[in-house]
């Protein structure tokens, strides 16, 4: 048996031309208000940025309950979410061919050879993105649950695209000004000139027949310090995110705070250093605060009170409009790989599918610590952490001292 076992999980199933994407999350407590409005803003985003394809187009992707749900509220058991596809087909063989000429860089020739056939139409009907409109369903209704338990906050946008990246800094302080600024940017960055940069790239990119990506960050306020665990490796935050963000797909790197910069200088000038200001007493971080976060607040695996950040890499996607070098797998023959309907630049909705799948690794870790089988019971059982945590030290029966 694994040693960590959350609680909070879900899994998905649904092709891309499939007649649904279904989404099953166990583990929710009872009595979680799920805000519709929430839930299927995050889809509506998700579908959005500048240099999508003619899909979107044709969805309207909405969340409806099958399951686990009374009068708006979970009633504790498994939770069923389906969204439908309107461009349903998949049984229809004119509208959705074999694909026998892989493309480099997708799952079609892996897949293809791992099912021993040489259509790759059902490798890349699972593998397409498509199913992220199901992820993006379970970090939205694990967002409802931060918010209404532990007023936890999640905020993503695309920090770069190619070489077109804005610099600005997201602090805990300012993050809620960049909102709308976000929501204005048809690429999700936070500044119209890189906006328009960005776009320019994307232009390009298609008038060349080609794709493009970028980097996605993620930042997420308000957790105290000790969400996660350092007791054994399943456990930790930040390797629970980085699964999560690498199974996102098209993602080719995930880095916490300053990631893969951490090698590259010295330990007195990459640690943050641990202040305590008790004026800060009433805030998740508990009075400890940093001057710096390039632990990205996770250390030990654990959260640490500062915000945590995530940076995600998507690669360019592999459908190139002009084809790349490939194999006919029936005739072995060189070929150009083939072309499907698909998106110039999908790393706009990569940042929504980041900022979702981060939301629910973080809810999953503040359900098992503090567990409960109902909203009522969670409250309380964080409000007591808390209390406990604010009057440290503690005697030697866990008694307040003060
Ligand atoms: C995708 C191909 C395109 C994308 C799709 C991912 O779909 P279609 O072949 O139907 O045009 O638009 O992404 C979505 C449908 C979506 O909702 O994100 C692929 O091959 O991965």
């Amino acid at each position: 048996m694994p040693a960590f076992q959350p609680r909070l999980d879900y899994q998905t199933a649904g092709e891309s031309h499939g007649p649904a994407l279904i989404t099953t999350i166990t583990g929710l407590p009872a009595g979680l208000c799920l805000d519709l409005d929430l839930i299927n803003g995050e889809l509506l985003r998700r579908q959005g940025g500048y240099g999508r394809g003619g899909r979107q187009k044709l969805e309207t992707d909405t969340v409806e309950f099958l399951c686990g749900v009374r009068l708006g509220k979970t009633i504790g058991a498994p939770v069923v979410a389906r969204i439908a596809n309107r461009d349903s087909r998949l049984d229809d063989l004119q509208r959705t061919p074999p694909v026998h000429r892989p493309r480099p860089g997708h799952a079609d020739l892996a897949g293809s050879v791992k099912w021993l056939t040489t259509d790759c139409r059902e490798t890349l009907e699972r593998a397409s993105a498509r199913e992220t409109a199901s992820r993006v369903a379970a970090g939205a209704i694990a967002r409802c649950l931060l918010r209404d338990a532990f007023g936890v906050e999640v905020f993503g946008f695309v920090r770069q695209i190619l070489d077109a990246r804005t610099e600005v800094v997201v602090t805990r302080e300012n993050w809620k000004q960049f909102v709308p600024e976000r929501d204005a940017s048809d690429t999700y960055t936070l500044d119209d000139a890189t906006t328009e940069r960005q776009r320019a790239i994307i232009r390009k990119a298609k008038e060349d027949k080609d794709t493009v990506g970028g980097h996605v960050e993620c930042h997420v306020f308000n957790c105290p310090p000790g969400i996660g665990s350092s007791m054994d490796w399943t456990s930790k935050l930040d390797a629970r995110i980085a699964y999560a963000v690498m199974g996102i797909q098209a993602f080719k790197a995930v880095q916490i705070g300053a990631g893969v910069r951490a090698g590259e200088v010295m330990g007195g000038d990459l640690h943050d250093p641990i202040v305590y200001d008790g004026s800060k007493m009433d805030d998740t971080c508990l009075g400890f605060t940093r001057p710096t976060n390039n632990a990205g607040g996770t250390e030990g695996g654990m959260t640490n009170g500062m915000p945590i950040v995530v940076t995600g890499t998507m690669k360019p996607i592999a459908t190139l409009l002009k084809g790349l070098p490939s194999v006919d797998l029936n005739s072995k023959q060189a070929e150009h790989s083939q072309y499907e309907r698909s998106d110039v630049c999908a790393v706009s909705a990569a940042s929504v599918v980041m900022e979702n799948v981060v939301a629910f690794e973080v809810a999953r870790c503040f359900l098992d610590k503090f567990g409960g089988d109902s909203m009522t019971e969670l409250r309380l059982n964080y409000k007591n952490y808390l209390d406990l945590a604010r009057s440290l030290p503690l005697g030697p029966e866990g008694e307040r001292m003060a």
